[in-house]
């Protein structure tokens, strides 16, 4: 078995992390996996993402089993393997789910919350393991966690290392929502077929804008969303979406 494996139903490509013995941990061979399995979701005909983890955990980050010897080169290797990953799923231009499917833990935590949003498993829990081992966040952990949590929570979770409950996590508003386990697939396919239909151009601008929102001025926000809105009008969606409101008939988004 592969150590990513990637599934298509419709529009929608499910990317499994697949190292189940030891929670889905990163090696160099997940790492690989997960770049290629980003590059499929760049498809012209995939218009969501999932990506959850095999058995019963999402990921727990860094093989810690590497480390038994020598750290050796962090700094390198996060910008080798790990920062590519994560710019590549901001860079999608479609929605990425993340169907937190167990535990998440260290960079597992940070690549749940660079997806666009996470829906839980009743049984998953969060845990910053960063500080429990004497690390510092990566893999984009303090951005998105400071930027979902705000500054003082972002600081007081990620310093205590805290494990934090599915239900903790949604009253964090970390996840959008908590399902029973066995219920996770069918709800985050269902989730990912609905932002599938919708206008996918459309949908990857507005994560464009979001993510120029958290540090542009509303001089800045406003020009983009003027060039934005611009392209948004060029679309056979935006064509499709007028027609359909004045023709009193539901839209059929294509994704163009
Ligand atoms: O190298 C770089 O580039 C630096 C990058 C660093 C980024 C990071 O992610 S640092 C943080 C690394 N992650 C951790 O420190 C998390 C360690 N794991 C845990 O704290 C716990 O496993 C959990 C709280 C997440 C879950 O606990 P629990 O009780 O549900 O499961 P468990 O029994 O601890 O784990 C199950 C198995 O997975 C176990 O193996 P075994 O005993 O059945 O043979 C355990 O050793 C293995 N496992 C869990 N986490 C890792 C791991 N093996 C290797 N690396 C792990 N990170």
């Amino acid at each position: 078995m592969a150590e990513v494996e990637t599934s298509r139903e419709g529009a929608v490509l499910t990317i499994t992390l697949n190292r189940p013995d030891v929670l889905n941990a990163f090696n160099a061979a997940m790492h690989k996996g997960l770049a290629a399995a980003l590059k499929e979701a760049r498809g012209p005909d995939i218009r969501a993402v999932v990506i959850t983890g095999a058995g019963r955990g999402f990921c727990v980050g860094q093989d810690l089993t590497e480390f038994r010897e020598a750290a050796g080169d962090i700094g390198s290797r996060l910008r080798a393997t790990y920062h590519p990953n994560v710019l590549a799923i901001r860079s999608l231009e479609k929605p990425v789910i993340a169907a937190v499917n167990g535990a998440a833990a260290g960079a597992g935590v940070s690549f749940a919350c660079a997806c666009d949003l996470r829906i839980a498993a009743d049984t998953a829990s969060f845990v910053p393991a960063f500080i429990n081992i004497g690390l510092v966040p990566d893999s984009g952990g303090s951005y998105f966690v400071t930027r979902i949590l705000g500054p003082a929570r972002a600081f007081e979770w990620l310093t205590s290392g805290r494990k934090l409950s599915a239900a903790e996590a949604h009253a964090w508003s970390l996840v959008s929502e908590v399902v029973e386990a066995d219920a996770l697939p069918a709800r985050a396919a269902e989730l990912a077929a609905h932002f599938a239909g919708l206008p996918t151009r459309g949908i990857g601008m507005t994560k464009r804008l979001i993510d120029h929102a958290l540090t542009a001025t509303l001089e800045q926000q406003l020009e983009r969303e003027a060039e934005l809105q611009t392209a948004a009008t060029q679309t056979e969606d935006f064509r499709e979406g007028v027609a359909a409101f004045l023709e009193k008939r539901t839209p059929e988004f294509r994704g163009h």
